[in-house]
């Protein structure tokens, strides 16, 4: 990535409404290091990443970058972007380290006062409390796939709640539940590295249901407190009309997309997955009044989208993972047969294909098929191999195309009655991208993990002008 950016007329083309949500998202175990401090408890990706080949150069978070220590810089860097929001998660293991009982309060106090500092800083906290750092202690009492674990996160989260929901008014629950399932339970490419599929549905269901008993709690507290879970969507499409082409969109969409917004949001799962899903004995794990709790009132859903899946049938064939190199072992429960084809669109350094239509087609989804329900895009955003540049610089072109191509999708879908209120791009700067350790950078930020010098990239500049401006401006990029 060496191209500037090319000049841009300044006269806006797309303007959001006023109010639009201007945001970044970040995750714990991704940035904050300092996982031997503050009373903080081992989680599950502590363990993972000490396993042989399971993350790349056996990188881990022990340090990631630093912004237990550095934080109230970072914050200043946020407001330096103008950034109106941000999204981080809490680590379970720093509130509760053995998974259960009595809060840390040095575990609170760390949040309280990155709350108090974003405050101060005009910048308001959007909370995630759990972004995939399970406590260790509960995956070895059986981790998601066990019933209990919802539980316990349904007092995670109360506590959390309790301790800052005097200042935080938007959370989330659970992030990407089809990740924190079927990478961490069924192909085992993300911690805890369980290759069960059985397990992995359980887990799912057990996910879901943490997210309703965790609002209920945070509720019962606070009645006016904002909450929702955020998923990752995808748009599906089959490779071509063959009828084996249609059923693996139909799988894939399933797992995928339907199996968690339909009992969020509808509260039932769709009876072709229960179908699909019977083998593995899914319906044993919902128990009466699970599919009321997780349908429990939302006040916001967080969408995170980048890219769209296209497959075809492959009968006679095992599933095919989508190209992970940490895994042989399909994440895709129940839908066996299936081929993930390329389908020709340029992709990013992670190689998924970009696609902002694809965005468009599930927020028109997400409006014409579910109840309303404010909508965030909660994250959205590209990974290359970025570098410095001699002048010492970040000329990350492809990623302000990337940004500014969806960001007009979001445009046109607020034009079109979608309820959608906020942005948030992933990510604030560099970190640690899971099995991929430190190779793939996401960030508006450099972060030169050698001296955790921070290094806005040109995207930084351009989002923080789309921010002052409100709008996109018109021009090629
Ligand atoms: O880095 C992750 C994040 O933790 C969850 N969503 C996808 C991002 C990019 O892979």
């Amino acid at each position: 990535m060496t191209a500037n950016a090319s000049p841009r007329p300044t006269e806006l083309t797309t303007r959001f409404p006023t109010g639009f949500l201007w945001g970044a998202a970040t995750a714990a175990y991704q940035i904050e290091g300092a996982t031997a401090e503050g009373g903080r408890g081992r989680s599950i990706w502590d363990t993972f990443a000490t396993v042989p080949g399971a993350v790349l150069n056996g990188e881990n978070g022990d340090v990631a970058v630093d912004h237990y220590h550095r934080f109230p810089q970072d914050v200043a860097m946020m407001a330096d972007l103008g950034l109106t929001a941000y999204r981080f998660s809490v680590a379970w293991p720093r509130i509760q380290p053995a998974g259960s009982g009595p809060a840390n309060q040095a575990g609170l106090d760390f949040y309280s006062r990155l709350v108090d500092t974003l405050l101060a800083a005009g910048v308001q906290p959007w909370p995630t409390l759990y972004h995939w750092d399970l406590p260790q202690p509960l995956e070895d009492r059986g981790g998601w796939p066990e019933r209990d674990t919802a539980h316990r996160f349904a007092e995670y989260a109360a506590l959390v709640h309790g301790a800052l929901g005097d200042r935080v008014g938007n959370w989330m629950t659970v992030n990407e539940p089809w990740c924190a399932a079927f990478l961490g339970y069924a192909s085992g490419e993300h911690a805890p590295g369980r290759r069960e599929p059985a397990a992995a549905l359980a887990a799912a269901h057990h996910l879901l249901l943490g997210h309703g008993l965790a609002v209920s709690a945070m509720r019962a507290d606070r009645p006016g407190v904002r909450v929702g879970p955020a998923v990752n969507l995808y748009a599906v499409s089959p490779q071509t009309d063959a009828p084996e082409d249609l059923d693996a969109a139909r799988r894939i969409d399933g797992m995928q997309n339907r199996l968690f917004l339909d009992p969020l949001l509808l509260g039932r799962y769709p009876d072709d997955l229960l179908a699909d899903l019977a083998p593995y004995g899914f319906a044993e794990h919902v128990r009466d009044g699970d599919l009321a709790a997780i349908n429990a009132p939302i006040d916001l859903l967080g969408v995170n989208y980048y890219s769209r899946h296209t497959v075809s049938g492959l009968p006679g064939e095992a599933t095919q993972a989508v190209s992970s190199p940490f895994s042989s072992v399909s994440p895709w429960v129940g839908a066996d047969h299936v081929r993930f084809v390329p389908a020709g669109r340029p992709v990013t350094g992670m190689g998924w294909e970009i696609d902002e239509t694809g965005l468009a087609e599930v927020l028109t989804r997400l409006h014409r098929d579910y109840p309303a329900v404010p909508l965030y895009i909660t994250e959205n955003g590209a990974g290359y191999d970025d570098e410095l540049d001699g002048d010492g610089a970040v000329h990350d072109i492809e990623r302000i195309r990337y940004l500014d191509a969806h960001l007009r999708v979001c445009h046109g879908a607020i034009g079109a009655g979608v309820p959608l209120r906020g942005y948030f791009t992933w990510s604030l700067m560099d970190n640690y991208e899971w099995a991929w350790g430190y190779s793939k950078r996401f960030g508006l930020v450099y972060v030169d993990y050698a001296t955790q010098r921070r290094v806005p990239k040109d995207s930084a500049a351009w989002y923080a002008q789309v921010i002052r401006s409100g709008g996109l401006p018109g021009g090629t990029l």
